[in-house]
């Protein structure tokens, strides 16, 4: 099985790009809704929280890892990485890095996501390693999150949030901006409006679906080992309505989610 996991409910958007992508093959989920969000967490903990997260899809019979979570991708692959030598894992942050430098014209990218995303400096970081001339200026927007799992996408109050939000990166004139954050993708329309037609937008849920493709394509030895079906199997760590009811709007349809029989430590 493909494994992804997410603090939460919104790397469901990652799903649902794969199976895009990759229809046929079988997906384990796991949404860490008992300890959500990540996004205002330290490194330490994120990385703690990470751990268990790939363990319990490897004990599910997950054979590659997607951190669909953005918080997590940006403080814990390293760490992963070392933890799981032997199993492929992906994050959100370098298929994004790759198809902004190969977007960006004026070479100015913006990227916006949660405060653990961007006090981070993981973007900055990759991209400086590519081209140290490309310019990166990176927004905190913590408030979108709570916006997006209400259902407000196209509200008058979350377009002038947007609008604040991009404020600090249109100034330095981005011609490029990274969703960085699981919940983003879903207010695209709204980002697009605000940011101006010319901004290319970087949905990193299309691009770590396209890597994942390709290494499959050129790994037959991994590709082989996953096993098949239409269903993904979705588990959770809390159970609520109101996470099933994000899970749909996520997913653009309805999806039953499974309680992780599972004792995650803080
Ligand atoms: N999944 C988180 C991220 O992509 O950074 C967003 C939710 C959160 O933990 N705040």
């Amino acid at each position: 099985m493909i494994g992804v996991f997410d603090s939460g409910i919104g790397g469901l958007t990652i799903v649902r790009e794969i199976l895009r992508k990759l229809p046929g093959y079988r997906i384990i989920y796991f949404g860490d809704t008992a300890r959500t969000p990540y996004g205002t967490k330290s490194p330490e903990t994120i990385i703690s929280y990470a751990i268990q997260d790939a363990e319990f899809l490897l004990e599910y019979g997950a054979k590659i890892i997607v951190v669909a979570c953005h918080s997590a991708s940006s403080v814990a692959t390293e760490a992963l990485r070392e933890r799981f030598p032997d199993v492929p894992i992906f994050e959100v942050v370098s298929p994004s890095v790759k198809k902004a430098l190969a977007v960006t014209t004026k070479k100015i990218i913006g990227v916006i996501g949660t405060r653990a995303t961007i006090s981070s400096g993981i973007y900055q970081r990759k991209i400086a390693a590519i081209d140290p001339e490309v310019k990166v200026y990176g927004n905190a927007c913590p408030l979108l999150v709570p916006l997006v799992e209400e259902g407000w996408l196209k509200k008058p109050e979350t377009r002038r949030i947007v609008k604040k939000c991009l404020i600090p990166l249109k100034i330095r004139g981005i011609d490029t901006l990274v969703l960085g954050c699981t919940h983003y993708p879903l207010l695209k329309p709204v980002i697009q409006a605000k940011a101006g037609r010319r901004v290319r937008l970087v949905d990193p849920a299309e691009e770590v679906a396209i890597e994942v493709a390709e290494f499959l394509k050129a790994n037959p030895r991994f590709e082989e080992k996953l096993s098949r079906g239409d269903e993904p199997l979705i588990y959770v760590s809390d159970l609520t309505e109101a996470f099933e009811r994000v899970a749909r709007l996520f997913m653009g349809r309805r999806i039953t989610l499974l309680k992780a029989d599972c004792e995650m430590s803080h």
